[in-house]
């Protein structure tokens, strides 16, 4: 199996993230995608490739333009007005309730107004070089989908930073572009096929729900954790389900705590057959292992051993698969979390 990666995600590294109320070391971190990358390498399956540079062309083509350039210039701007800091996060957020009654409001010209207005959440500090890793993370997401246009039945996109919750104007939830999205929006596009997106990460993928909310092209089918206890809170709710030409080609299935792969593996079957009445030309899955039971920020219960069988359910389908990294923050797992899954879609076994 193909997997492209390139080391470019190490421009990424925060030093802080502000979760739960306290300041504390990251748990999206660039050890998370070598740990990813040395399970693999180990494990002759898997072929390594680097990406190839796609520019933002396929980027603004889901994102605000202004969204793209705030994040290739923001960090620099924000070091001339506030003195050297190594992350930079809003103090203020632009909620449109601010303005209740006063009619809209526009971008503002304040460097601190403007991360208010392009970030929604205080976990995903920009560095001197998230913008360069965001892009890489981008074009590695491309690439794969390139493979599997090619020919490939299945490839892997070890994707760092993640991509899910950046929606088409905001960026938050360690995602800055949204890198499912971006590859779903070529594909369809350049082919003129329908496409599947499936997220199988913990948290709700409320960006790629955003991006395709009103598309009969693009299908989103996640499973995550109850948006009443679980992040990103605001969506991921049953009811929500597209609208306009969108109606019914988003599906959202939400979980208990503490749920355990006997019943996961009946809702993914559930949301297989989802998939196959879209009858999509290809699939692109956002594979993110905090569903595991070890994860520090989530809590569903699943096995490492149970990521082999979620991905041969995937493999039943019979499409050709992009499959994208998201989260995953067990550390101590993760790494093997992610081969048993990749195991599983290729339909190759897994030696202990
Ligand atoms: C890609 C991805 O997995 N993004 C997740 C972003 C979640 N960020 C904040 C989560 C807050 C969870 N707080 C749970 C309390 C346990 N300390
Ligand atoms: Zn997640």
């Amino acid at each position: 199996m193909k997997v492209v990666y390139t080391l470019r995600h190490r421009l990424h590294h925060p030093e802080h993230e502000i979760e739960a109320s306290r300041f504390q070391p990251p748990f999206e971190h660039p050890g998370r995608a070598e740990i990813i990358q040395a399970a693999l390498a180990a494990d002759a399956l898997f072929d390594f490739v680097a990406p190839d540079d796609w520019g933002t062309a396929p980027i603004e083509a889901v994102h605000d333009s202004g969204l793209i350039r705030f994040l290739e210039t923001a960090w620099a701007e924000y070091q001339r007005h506030h003195g050297r800091t190594h992350d930079v996060v809003p103090d203020l957020f632009a909620m449109s309730a601010l303005r209740d009654g006063m009619g809209p409001a526009v971008e503002p010209r304040s460097i601190s107004a403007r991360l208010g207005w392009w970030c929604f959440e205080t976990t995903t500090p920009l560095t001197a070089t998230t913008y360069e890793a965001a892009r890489s993370a981008v074009d590695t997401a491309l690439t794969t989908a390139n493979a599997v246009l090619a020919g490939e039945q299945v490839a892997y996109g070890l994707c760092r930073p993640p991509g899910h919750h950046a929606s088409r104007s905001l960026y938050g939830g360690y995602c800055f572009f949204n890198n499912a999205a971006v590859v779903a929006h070529h594909v369809a596009t350049t082919t003129g096929t329908k496409v599947s997106v499936l997220d199988v990460d913990y948290h709700h993928g409320n960006g790629t729900q955003q991006i395709f909310y009103d598309r009969d092209d693009v299908q989103f089918v996640s499973l995550h954790g109850d948006p009443a206890r679980a992040y990103p809170y605001h969506t991921g709710f049953a009811d929500e389900t597209g609208a306009g030409r969108g109606v019914g080609s988003t599906i959202n299935v939400p979980l208990a705590a503490g749920v355990r792969p006997d019943h996961y593996l009946e809702r993914l079957t559930e949301a297989c057959d989802a998939i196959r009445a879209f009858d999509p030309s290809m699939l692109v899955v956002s594979l993110g292992v905090d569903t595991h039971e070890a994860d520090p920020i989530s809590d569903l219960a699943l096995t490492t051993e149970s990521f082999e069988w979620c991905g041969a359910l995937v493999r039943e389908l019979g499409l050709p698969t992009v499959v994208l990294q998201e989260g995953g923050y067990a550390d101590d797992a993760l790494g093997e979390n992610v081969r048993r899954w990749l195991h599983g879609v290729a339909g190759t076994t897994a030696d202990a």
